[in-house]
């Protein structure tokens, strides 16, 4: 990928193109048109895109970057975010509209209107200001994918305190870590989750985390699973409060308060590989601005009529912009699902796009994987006919997992858009835009309109077509990360001094220009391999594996190797109906070798192929090709307290000792 070691060259030559039909071309929300105008005058477009919100003082100056990196957009606006999401659409006469049809795991539902969430928001502002939270400070959220949730973060966001929300499955140390170094003033979380048909403690482990945390003045505990989960809740009095005791009996009304545009809206914690989890600050103005552009140009959303599903958690910045702040700055109706996919069944996320008539679906590649190893007789079961946006962000997406996304799910008429975007850039930057783009299975092709991104090499340069380096954004973007919390030497370090000199972002992935100028993403550079000199991205080699009819999801990672520097160990899940003994037997793994040789060259081909179970994950999805680095070169696994489930390690080695 640089000039002093080669990159491979005949890697992704994806020819497939798909155009948008003429139906869907004529009634898209966006249009090729806006891309130049965007470029002409970058500024004039925000400015439009602002006015998606209501402004309660218009701003002076779309952007000031005179302090760069620490931006301002809007400068001079005042708003409501809360507002923006929920009351303005009551205060138009859409109070009826549903907002969220909630699905809990059990099979329990609720629809919640949007009168009805102005309420519960309303109380719920009113139950924090009694604990005495004001603007300004913060409150850790640990809950479910439950209604308060959502409830929870916008009652902060419409008194002006910032929430910090923490993944339901995260360990007591890593909740102690992220409240420590906000200092958060309350916590919200429940009694217990469902999770696979079981209830299991969840107010046990905040107990666990805060126990001695100083800053902690009330824990706010939502009732969910109540006797399911058998045996008392612990309970601290004087700190401990039931949501339904205190929200329950509020006030439903609040006048929300009018904040600055670069008001603080939230704190969310991204872990990096080394060192404490970085809190990325978000604020109010250009964060919802870009959500709600976003949100309505790359889904092709229309209030009223489509009904959007996006499967993350709200743990992860996907469920803050495009569960939260985006789709209800937009007034969308939406369905949020409690659960996991395969509870009670495999099809379980199709028969609720059936019930619910769900026409935009947004998900992980890693859920479509699993979806192919579950097989494709599953979603073939259901009327998916309602369909007709698919979106996929979190990872890059191997060619044949989005082709498979496309036929299976999409019936070959949905756009999928494949969205690049990160916690730090806040919203979506790099996309198709459906109805206009014609998609390619596996590039995310495109910055936005109103977003310049490069792919550039070592000293900064713009790479030509065809070649390959460090994904970097050149100008600043309305919901770009305003600073890492308490700590602006690390925000300079992390993301502005690789490439300081031209000023630009560092985002840590790598990627390539194909010879159209669409982009593609490698995965982040800290995983990329160099195999005798050659720069080679995992995820490419893991496409091509992918791209084998046994192979339904794969890991790659670069192990020290005394002749190659590094060789290439590939983990291996097999798609459903493979029969192990078969597919991992010699000859097989052979084959498989040899189809990544074909696929790419013969200095791709893996030293080493194992087949597992499972791969470690991220509550996210990612996957954390660290521990499996420490599995390939027979270290001590380490740090696995991000892992949605820290069973899996366990799972990988000891099936790899028993030869399998
Ligand atoms: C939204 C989100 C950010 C990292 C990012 C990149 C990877 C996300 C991707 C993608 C290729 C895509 N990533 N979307 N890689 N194609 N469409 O995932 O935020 O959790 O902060 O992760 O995820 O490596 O740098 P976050």
């Amino acid at each position: 990928m640089t000039e002093q070691s080669p990159a491979l060259d005949n890697l992704l030559t994806e020819s497939r193109t798909f155009p948008p039909s003429e139906e869907f071309a004529a009634n898209a929300n966006a249009t090729s048109e806006w891309y130049a105008k965007a470029d002409e005058d970058r500024d004039a477009f925000w400015a439009e895109q602002a006015e998606r919100l209501h402004w309660d003082t218009k701003w002076t100056q779309v952007v000031d970057w005179s302090d760069a990196p620490f931006a301002k957009w809007f400068v001079g606006g005042k708003l409501n975010v809360a507002y923006n999401c929920v009351d303005r659409h009551v205060e138009a006469g859409h109070g009826d509209q549903v907002a969220i049809h909630w699905v809990g795991e059990p099979g329990d539902t609720r629809d919640i209107t949007y009168a009805e969430l102005k309420r519960e928001v309303s109380k719920a502002a009113n139950a924090l200001l009694s604990l005495g939270v004001s603007a300004n400070d913060r409150v850790a959220i640990q809950l479910q994918m439950i209604p308060e949730a959502i409830v929870a973060m916008l009652a902060c966001a419409r008194i002006g305190a910032l929430h910090s929300v923490v993944f339901g499955g995260f360990s007591p140390s890593a909740l102690r870590q992220r409240v420590d170094d906000a200092q958060a003033k309350v916590v919200i979380t429940s009694d217990g989750q469902y999770r696979r048909g079981k209830a299991a403690p969840m107010k046990a482990n905040v107990d666990e985390a805060l126990a001695g945390a100083e800053s902690v003045e009330k824990v706010v505990v939502v009732r969910r699973t109540g006797d399911d989960l058998g045996g008392d809740v612990p309970w601290t009095d004087g700190r401990d409060v039931w949501w339904h005791e205190l929200v329950d009996g509020q006030s439903e009304e609040h006048s929300p308060e009018a904040f600055d545009s670069e008001h603080p809206l939230y704190i969310l914690y991204t872990s990096g590989t080394t060192g404490k989890p970085k809190g990325i600050l978000h604020t109010s103005g250009g964060y919802l601005t870009q959500a709600a552009y976003t949100h309505h140009a790359v889904f092709d959303h229309k209030p009223g009529e489509d009904v959007y599903w996006c499967t993350a958690d709200i743990g992860w910045v996907t469920g803050h912009s495009y569960i939260v702040y985006g789709p209800l700055a937009n007034r969308v109706t939406q369905v949020v699902y409690e659960g996991t996919p395969n509870t009670p069944h495999e099809g379980r996320h199709w028969e609720i796009v059936q019930k619910y008539k769900v026409s935009i679906y947004y998900t992980a590649p890693t859920l479509i994987r699993t979806f192919m190893k579950w097989g494709a007789d599953i979603p073939a079961k259901y009327d998916l006919s309602s369909l007709r946006v698919l979106g996929s962000v979190g990872e890059p997406i191997n060619p044949e997992a989005w082709m498979w996304y496309r036929e299976n799910i999409g019936a070959n008429r949905c756009p999928v858009v494949d969205t690049w975007w990160q916690t730090e850039t806040g919203a979506i930057m790099i996309s198709p835009l459906p109805g206009v783009t014609h998609t390619k299975p596996g590039s995310a092709q495109r910055p936005l309109p109103g977003i310049s991104a490069k792919v550039v090499d070592d000293k900064g340069q713009e790479v030509g077509k065809g070649g390959g380096g460090y994904l970097v954004l050149d100008k600043p973007w309305p919901s770009m990360l305003r600073g890492i919390w308490g700590d602006d030497e690390r925000y300079r370090e992390t993301y502005w001094s690789r490439f300081a000199d031209q000023g630009y972002y560092f985002a840590g992935d790598g990627a390539k220009y194909d010879n159209d100028g669409d982009v593609w993403l490698l995965g982040r550079v800290d995983d990329v391999m160099n195999v005798s000199g050659h720069r080679i991205s995992t995820t490419e080699v893991e496409s091509a594996l992918v791209s084998h009819p046994t192979v339904a999801e794969a890991a790659v990672v670069g192990a020290t190797d005394p002749t190659t520097g590094q060789g290439i160990v590939a983990f291996v899940i097999l798609r459903g109906g493979v029969v192990e003994d078969q597919a991992g037997g010699e000859e097989a793994i052979q084959a498989l070798r040899n189809h990544v040789a074909k696929e790419i060259g013969p200095i791709a081909k893996p030293r080493q192929i194992m087949i597992v179970p499972e791969l470690p994950k991220t509550r996210s999805g990612k996957i954390m090709r660290r521990l499996l680095r420490d599995v390939a070169e027979n270290r001590e696994i380490g740090d696995v307290t991000t892992l949605a489930d820290s069973s899996v390690m366990d799972l990988i080695s000891s099936g790899l000792k028993s030869g399998k």
